[in-house]
């Protein structure tokens, strides 16, 4: 049985990461902080399950910094596979908290490398990259060439995180790679991030449960895709006879305010009656036009996105409204 380790477990991507895994045989070890019970709901799922908590999931409790117990837990489940999706993964905050971001980010991953270099039989890593490393790109789409460019304290960690998995890949002869990887949501998206806030906000106004949302920039534009495509392509970059550094995009571009329009409509609202600007939610800079080529995910790994930007704010909306209403009944 092929065995991972994922940090950052409770998170969206880590949770859909855990639920993919399972469901193709592996074991399942998972690093988690002691927090509230909120945050691990993502994960609720599987450990009230008995034929899978404890059985092939396993949480192991450690922080970032607590390289010891990182270490021990490696040497004791010696995973083939491992997922490092934890970190400060909010931009905004990152221009609040930048030494906890690059913390977190930058040097967490590092401390990982260190680690499993010394590891006599170290595990395939994979690190999750993101467009913020190009910050202001010289060229759209970005590939997985495009010169480093960013713009915020979370873009140079990730920027930081991804010369070393580079550096220790060609220095060490480590399987590690890099997804880079743009915007990606679904349900289990974090409510402080825009789509999940505007689809939940839209749902809670058509249930009368809010009046207005406010927003910053509304003409910020990402390229957004469905999270469990993006899990998908965390895998199959680890399947790979070769090591090396794939982007996952959609290729296209939408603003926030396209989000609000979509996500209002399915409730049966006008965005433009409950949307107003906020300029303290302005961010410091924003980067420029970032959109991925995904050519090379497609061609080597026969990877796709699945999922359209509409089909996924439909999705998304439709199940705020369905578990606000159940709240509420
Ligand atoms: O949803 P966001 O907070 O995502 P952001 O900053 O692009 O970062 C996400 O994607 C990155 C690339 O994959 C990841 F590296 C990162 O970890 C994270 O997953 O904001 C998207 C856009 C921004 O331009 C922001 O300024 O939405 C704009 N925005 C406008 N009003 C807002 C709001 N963002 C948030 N969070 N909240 C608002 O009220």
């Amino acid at each position: 049985m092929p065995t991972a380790l994922i940090t950052g477990i409770t998170g969206q991507d880590g949770s859909l990461l855990a639920d993919f895994l399972l469901a193709k045989g592996y074991e399942v070890h998972g690093v988690v902080r002691r927090t509230s019970s909120l945050e691990r709901s993502r994960l609720k799922h599987l450990y009230i399950d008995p034929v899978i908590y404890k059985k092939s999931l396993f949480l192991h409790y450690a922080d970032l910094e607590d390289v010891t117990v990182l270490r021990r837990i490696l040497v004791s489940i010696k995973p083939t596979e491992l997922y490092h999706l934890a970190g400060q993964s909010h931009v905004g905050l990152s221009f609040e908290i930048p030494e906890t971001t690059s913390n977190l980010t930058a040097m967490a991953t590092l401390r990982l490398l260190e680690i499993i270099r010394d590891l006599s039989s170290p595990p395939r890593l994979f690190h999750p990259s993101s467009s913020e490393i190009f910050g202001e790109p010289i060229q759209w789409p970005q590939t997985e060439e495009t010169p480093f460019n960013p713009k915020t304290p979370y873009g140079c960690a990730k920027a930081f995180a991804t010369q070393m998995v580079k550096i220790y890949r060609a220095s060490f002869g480590l399987f590690a790679c890099n997804g880079i990887m743009y915007n990606h949501e679904s349900t289990r998206r974090g409510e402080n991030f825009v789509t999940k806030k505007i689809c939940a906000a839209a749902a809670a106004i058509k249930l009368s449960h809010q009046k207005k949302i406010s927003l910053g920039n509304l003409q910020a534009e990402r390229d957004w895709g469905f999270a469990e495509d993006y899990v998908r392509g965390m895998w199959l970059t680890l399947q790979q006879a070769e090591p090396n550094d794939y982007l996952f995009a959609t290729g296209q571009l939408h603003t926030v305010e396209d989000i609000a329009r979509i996500a209002f409509s399915v409730v049966g609202l006008r965005w433009e009656d409950f949307v107003e600007v906020d300029s303290s939610l302005l961010r410091k800079s924003e980067p420029v036009k970032l959109v991925g080529d995904a050519s090379r995910a497609r061609n080597v790994l026969g990877w796709k996105n699945t999922v359209s930007f509409e089909q996924m704010i439909h999705a998304m909306t439709t199940d705020e409204l369905e578990k606000q209403s159940a709240i509420k009944s």
